[in-house]
């Protein structure tokens, strides 16, 4: 089953997406998403002039000597660019599989362990009514999670938070970063009341989380999971700048609110301490970003010997390929716990067509072979890539601040 053809397509169907398409002797075609959001042309360029060529004519079925020769084959290894582009045809190659057998790629993996996957949804606003109002709408379409992020009242503007009722927020805009302005005495003060109003309102009836986006000390994260024990999170995520894992020993000194970060690593290797040791209480590694099903299988793997569930990246940024991936791979872990879905804007529906359907606060996949996404090339065309970055932060006095 040789391969003949491994093609990239760049798309901004509302925002970028990078697909690798993988083309089988026999006809048959796979798709992988390798999109880093910011980053969309690095990636495009490593497959194009580095990767697509050393597929050609190679047996699309051995997906593992595939993966270890652009892994282990690469003097400069791991990495987010690299990762995600080993990701992306790792992906393309269970997605042929898939096809070559008839069936869905999670019975490739051994079948269901359950029947849908729990998704948490992103809840925010200008402000804690705001964001309420926004929660309790994710609740009544029968969502069991939902992740709640309000503006800071001290700040002119906070990450995370959508620009209007009844829109989601898009975390890149813009051709160049915007700059904004952060503050953790602020966060740090105003966070309690919001997830106080949160549990008062709302109830304890469901998953509430938070995400941090890696902006705090070890021992302020430590306060803030300390003042947040009451409203029972399911998790507090990326607490910290997430390279360094001994941080959470600090923060696990303090707190009992759960943990979660990952999203931004590329191998088993970004958290190996983080599970071995059991600083954190979910591994967020995304089936895109983290050199595809094969290699976060492993970190989910690793994860379940030590107590630690999956929680998957699941923003905008992630292609709906890349969705449904991770959730071939969510179906059928024995320790999954959480799925990440923010859904994609039109018209991202017009290229990719996906086989994965809401339902009752889950995602369910149906039986389609391989990963079950159809891309319509002729509308990707249509939607040429546009430069969009994420913000940046500076404090007060100048200095830039983690993300
Ligand atoms: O590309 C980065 C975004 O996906 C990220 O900022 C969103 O933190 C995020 C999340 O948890 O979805
Ligand atoms: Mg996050």
């Amino acid at each position: 089953m040789k391969i003949v053809g491994a093609d990239v397509i760049v798309t901004c169907p509302g925002r970028n997406y990078v697909t690798l398409k993988i083309t089988t002797e026999d006809g048959v075609v796979g798709y992988g998403d390798a999109t880093l959001n910011g980053r969309e042309l690095s990636v495009d360029a490593y497959l194009r002039e580095h990767v697509c060529p050393l597929l050609i004519g190679r047996d699309a079925r051995r997906i593992n000597d595939i993966w270890q020769y652009l892994y282990r084959g690469a003097y400069w290894r791991g990495g987010p660019v690299t990762m995600t582009a080993i990701g992306a045809v790792d992906v393309a190659l269970w997605d042929i599989k898939g096809k070559a057998l008839g069936v869905p790629v999670y019975e490739l993996l051994g079948g269901q362990a359950r029947d849908g996957v729990t998704i948490y949804g992103h809840a925010s606003g200008a402000d804690i009514d705001e964001a309420l109002a926004d929660a309790a709408s994710f609740l009544e379409r029968g969502y069991r999670a939902v992740r709640l992020q309000a503006k800071i009242p001290a700040l002119d503007a906070t990450y995370g938070i959508r620009t209007g009722p009844g829109l989601t927020y898009e975390p890149a805009t813009g051709d160049r970063p915007v700059e904004e302005v952060w503050d953790t005495g602020a966060y740090l003060d105003f966070l309690p009341s919001l997830m106080a109003a949160a549990r008062e309102q709302l109830g304890y009836g469901f998953h509430l989380l938070h995400d941090c986006h890696h902006r705090l000390t070890p021992i302020e994260a430590g306060r803030l999971g300390e003042s947040l024990e009451p409203y029972r999170m399911f998790w507090i995520e990326d607490a910290t700048p997430a390279e360094d894992q001994a941080a959470f020993r600090l923060i696990r000194q303090h707190t009992v609110t759960p943990l979660a970060v990952g999203e931004i690593f590329s191998t088993i290797w970004d958290c190996q301490v983080l599970i071995g040791e059991r600083l954190v209480d979910y591994i967020r590694t995304s089936v895109p970003h983290a050199g595809g099903i094969s290699h976060v299988r492993r970190i989910f793997d690793h994860a379940d010997l030590y107590g630690v569930r999956t929680g998957s990246h699941g923003a905008g940024d992630i292609s709906p390929i890349g969705i449904a991936a991770a959730l071939h791979l969510d179906l059928s872990v024995p320790n999954f716990g959480i799925q990440e879905y923010m859904g994609h804007l039109d018209p991202a529906g017009e290229v990719f067509t996906t086989s994965y359907r809401y339902e009752d606060g889950l995602l369910l996949l149906g039986d389609e072979p391989g990963i079950g996404v159809q891309v319509d090339e002729a509308a990707a065309a249509r939607y040429p890539y546009i430069p969009r970055y994420l913000p940046v932060n500076r404090l007060r006095d100048g200095s830039m601040h983690d993300w």
